[in-house]
């Protein structure tokens, strides 16, 4: 019989990759969508409004991390086999800005929905996105014993998120497994994380419609993988007979720096020639230097990585060239990668 999973944060990157995935597997899909005043489902439009491709329907649902009541209502009515639990407030910038929001929607979000698990008495496994940012300044290489210290508020709220996790399992006998996945990017990643803001910018001064890009820290050092690779560690993750905590990364790393030069140079451009310091993109405390150590992931899930950061640098560069060439020429823009 098919299985049927629910996705939080279906529209955003991890969702909509995982969305196709699953699909793909001949899962029935649901995923929860969040009011919003504009679209907010580029990234899953392919697979929402045309079906047909991926021979079953993804279907969603308003719903939102903030209302728990909604998250039980949910469950009750759709009875998934797995739950993905990917939505969040995830910019770290951004979470100095909006701290209490950040805890309510990327913490107390996360027990919400396993509460929700619990109070509607449904048999599932849950998947929670747990984040190298945890980490924080805990020198690298960083693995599942590495103690955490955050360094923002996103950071923090994610750290609670994760214990809960594991308290849901401990407590209640809950399949509820954390990934802790280190940064992945790909095409669809949000415009104002660095890499893409980065290979946006590219594309555009590429194009001659920017000429300067302006950026904080160059020095942080990131383990930057696919983000189409990470959520098949997620779905294995969840194949497990025993839940458990498992790290996702490559193990190689680049400073910001060095990710700029690579994505410049693709197109053909000196970073140094465009690239300006601006300080309001600073972080009041800054993680330094993320190194994963994916070890358990690789021996009990047999995940590996295929696609290293320079690669990745490559394909966002040449992705962003073809969709603005494609909107400059009045063409319908390709998002299924
Ligand atoms: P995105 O920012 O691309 O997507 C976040 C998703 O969460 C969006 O679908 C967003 O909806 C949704 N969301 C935001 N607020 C709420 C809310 N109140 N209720 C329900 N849904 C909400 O993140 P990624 O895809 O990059 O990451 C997926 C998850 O993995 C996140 O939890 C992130 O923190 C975590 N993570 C990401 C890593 C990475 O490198 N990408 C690394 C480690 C962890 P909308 O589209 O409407 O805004
Ligand atoms: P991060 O990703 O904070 O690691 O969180 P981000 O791409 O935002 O920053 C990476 C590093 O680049 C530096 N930086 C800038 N960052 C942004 N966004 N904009 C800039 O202009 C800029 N200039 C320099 C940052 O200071 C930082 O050191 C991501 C998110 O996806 C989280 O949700 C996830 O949990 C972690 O990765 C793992």
């Amino acid at each position: 019989m098919s299985k049927t999973a629910l996705i939080s944060g279906v529209t955003g990157q991890d969702g909509s990759y995982l969305a196709e995935l699953l699909l793909s597997k001949g899962y029935t899909v649901h995923g929860l969508l969040r009011r919003s005043s504009s679209f907010n489902t580029e990234r899953i439009d392919h697979i929402y409004q045309e079906p047909q491709d991926f021979g079953r329907a993804l279907e969603l649902h308003y719903a939102d991390l903030s209302d728990g009541v909604a998250l039980v209502n949910l469950l009750r009515d759709i009875q998934p086999d797995e739950v993905y639990n990917l939505g969040a407030q995830s910019h770290v910038r951004v979470s100095f800005d909006v701290p209490l929001y950040t805890g309510d929607v990327t913490g107390l979000g996360a027990m919400r929905l396993l509460e929700a698990v619990r109070a509607s008495g449904i048999d599932t496994r849950v998947y929670q996105a747990s984040s190298s940012e945890m980490f924080g300044s805990a020198p690298p290489p960083q693995n599942e014993l590495t103690p955490f210290h955050p360094r923002s508020p996103y950071g923090c709220a994610k750290v609670f998120a994760y214990w809960t996790t594991v308290n849901y399992r401990e407590a209640y006998g809950l399949h509820a497994t954390n990934g802790i996945l280190f940064n992945h990017e790909s095409p669809r990643r949000g415009e104002t994380f660095v890499t893409r803001k980065i290979t946006r910018a590219v594309a555009r001064i590429h194009a001659g419609l920017q000429k300067k890009l302006y950026l904080g820290n160059l020095d942080a050092v990131r383990d930057w993988g696919y983000a189409p690779e990470y959520v098949e560690a997620m779905w294995l993750m969840l194949q497990q007979d025993e839940p458990d905590d498992y790290v996702v990364a490559t193990g190689q790393s680049a400073t910001v720096r060095q990710f700029l030069a690579a994505a410049f140079a693709a197109a053909g451009l000196e970073w140094t020639d465009y690239v300006r310091y601006d300080p309001k993109y600073e972080r009041p405390s800054e993680v330094d230097a993320l190194i994963g150590d994916a070890g358990k992931a690789r021996e009990k899930l047999g995940w590996q990585p295929v696609t290293g950061w320079r690669e990745l640098a490559e394909l966002m560069v040449r992705a962003d060239i073809e969709t603005l060439e494609a909107e400059l020429s009045g063409a319908r823009v390709r998002v299924d990668r």
